[in-house]
């Protein structure tokens, strides 16, 4: 189980790099490409999802990454719409951070059936935007505001609601493309307060920055828009 894995690389400090692809900004002929420079990366898991991506699009990229990859493939879902079986499993996201019920219970009791359908291995994940500088696209399509990047301890107390509440992953999300990264010491404080593996985004677009991710606690990077913009980013 992939849940399992993640968890004991954390326990053994092991750290975790998955890139993100946006099936709304790749197209199919550029998976080919875009695969080998992913298995030439460090990453060790895919990512995929956006805020506004159509399920058929998702399938026919999945096929097409898993053809030419090894690396496990999860989904990271806007909305229930964006279910794929050729996945091996999902982030069952709850916007801890947001008050708006239907990113709080509304989509994840629509996703139900479609996800009885499937394969997938389900992670409950806890997931809470925090304020990056501009709105970002979680912000505009969840109609949510983001938690204040200045307030760490109300960030960990939302952590810590997540855990008690049975997430088995934490998410801490300055949104794709942010201008500002989440906070190293906000990152710091949120994994000496949790158990579960945390998982960091947002903004993040240097080895530099992916290191002191890792040195202040993320056991999950993820990388997006840096990686779009430059497949060799990893080559650098
Ligand atoms: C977005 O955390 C991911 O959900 C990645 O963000 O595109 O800024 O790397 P970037």
């Amino acid at each position: 189980m992939l849940y399992n894995e993640i968890l004991s690389a954390k326990q053994k400090g092991q750290k975790l790099l998955a890139i993100l692809l946006d099936p709304d900004k790749i197209g199919l002929e550029e998976v080919a490409v875009l695969t080998d420079k992913i298995n030439g990366s460090p990453a060790t898991h895919i990512f995929v999802g956006g805020s506004i991506v159509e399920a058929n699009i998702i399938d026919e990229l999945i096929v097409r990454l898993k053809q030419k990859t090894d690396l496990p493939v999860i989904l990271f879902p806007g909305n229930p719409s964006q279910i794929s079986n050729e996945a091996d499993a999902i982030l069952f996201l709850t916007l801890l951070s947001g008050r708006n019920p239907d990113y709080l219970i509304e989509h994840q009791v629509n996703a139900v059936p479609i996800l009885k359908k499937t394969k997938l291995e389900v992670i409950s994940t806890g997931y809470i935007l925090i304020e990056s500088g501009t709105q970002t696209a979680v912000e505009r399509v969840s109609k949510t505001d983001p938690l204040d990047r200045e307030n760490p301890d109300y960030v960990v107390q939302t952590a810590q609601a997540g855990e008690f509440i049975g997430n088995k992953m934490m998410y801490l999300e300055a949104g794709s493309g942010a201008k500002n990264a989440v906070p190293l010491e906000m990152i710091r404080k949120v994994s000496e307060n949790i158990q579960i593996p945390l998982i960091v985004g947002g903004g993040i677009r240097s080895k530099t920055a992916i290191d002191a991710a890792y040195a202040s606690g993320a056991d999950l990077v993820v990388i997006g828009t840096a990686f779009e913009d430059n497949p060799d980013f990893f080559n650098l």
